[in-house]
């Protein structure tokens, strides 16, 4: 790959430590804007939050006992995870949680067969899947229960074939996925079909010509990507988009150069975080995806993060390979 950072100076740099102190400070202040608004999903912020602060080299700086013994609160008695202690269970968070516990190699805390089952149990007779008991299907519960039961060594649990093919039967002409058989394509639901498609060996199904110039047409004028035609940009699809050229080997369709200075101009120089585009408020979802998206490009000093599983190529490693 050829290297995004040749004029890093005229770029300016990523403020390592003061988005790291705005995560640790946005985990402290449970009683502001934020975090009210976040209170639902809560272990959602956890998984963007703590996966930040480890791509950026500073988990250490969190207790990790206080935060597994949190997670495990958050468990219902069918298996699934809530957003929150005495919440209602749901893929989203299910996930969340299982990828909170694998950043700390604390999955053996898990009741794995419990856990797997309850994400079993929502696979629908065509292969797609509900997010929880309540029935609503989409590409994104393809890909959580994918991804979870592949974490936890369990996707014998369910029928992978049916599973592929009914990601496949939400292909459309255009080469992207959309939420369910029909839907447009957007730049999320790509995430997901083609994070699926890979974990399950599945990378066939796609046209990968055809998805890869879908995507880097995604690129405006800002260096930005936008998550479907005629959209504005936004940091997040930094990492929707280019994870998924990266998985079909096609990222070097965008510009990278452009994209880094995209997200750089999305910070918050003074008070840290990143934004969805340039001068807005920071939030901590956007400045996972942005941080994740410059790990995706190979920006120095950054760990690796995994395409498929969005989690730091270490803790793949540690899970797939013992080491
Ligand atoms: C582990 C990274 C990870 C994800 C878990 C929840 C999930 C699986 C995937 C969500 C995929 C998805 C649908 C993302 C899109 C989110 C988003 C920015 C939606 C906004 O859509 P619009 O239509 O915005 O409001 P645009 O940008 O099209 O105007
Ligand atoms: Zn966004």
């Amino acid at each position: 790959m050829s290297s995004p950072f040749r004029t890093a100076t005229s770029m300016g740099e990523l403020e390592v430590e003061k988005h790291a102190n705005y995560i640790l400070s946005v985990e402290k202040k449970k009683d502001d804007f934020e975090s009210v608004v976040m209170e639902h999903l809560r272990i959602n912020g956890a998984y963007w939050g703590l996966t930040t602060l480890d791509l950026l080299g500073k988990i250490d700086e969190v207790n990790s006992e206080e935060v597994v013994s949190w997670v495990m609160k958050c468990q219902h008695e069918s298996g699934g995870f809530g957003g929150n202690i005495g919440h209602d269970p749901h893929l989203l968070y299910t996930l969340s949680a299982i990828q909170v516990l694998a950043l700390f190699d604390k999955t053996n805390v898990l009741d794995i067969d419990k856990v797997s089952n309850y994400i079993a149990g929502l696979q629908n007779e065509d292969g797609s899947f509900s997010g929880d008991m309540w029935g609503e299907v989409d590409t994104r519960f393809s890909y959580i229960a994918i991804c979870s039961l592949a974490l936890l060594h369990h996707l014998n649990k369910i029928n992978v074939d049916k599973a592929v093919k009914y990601i496949v039967s939400c292909k459309n002409l255009d080469g992207g996925f959309g939420c369910t058989p029909g839907a447009e394509s957007h730049a999320g639901q790509i995430f997901c079909c083609v994070g699926a498609l890979a974990i399950t060996g599945s990378l066939h199904h796609i046209d990968k010509n055809l998805l890869g110039w879908w995507l880097c047409e995604r690129q405006v004028k800002s260096g930005g990507l936008n998550g479907r035609p005629e959209k504005l940009p936004d940091v997040c699809y930094s990492w929707w988009v280019l994870s998924s050229l990266i998985i079909i080997d096609r990222v070097h369709w965008i510009d990278k150069e452009k994209l880094v200075k995209y997200i750089l101009d999305c910070q918050d120089k003074e008070k840290g975080g990143i934004s969805d585009r340039p001068d807005d408020a920071v939030d901590v979802f956007h400045t996972y995806f942005g941080v994740a998206g410059l790990s995706l490009l190979e920006y120095p000093g950054l760990k690796a993060i995994d395409p498929a599983y969005a989690l730091p190529v270490d803790v793949v490693n540690r899970i797939f390979f013992g080491r």
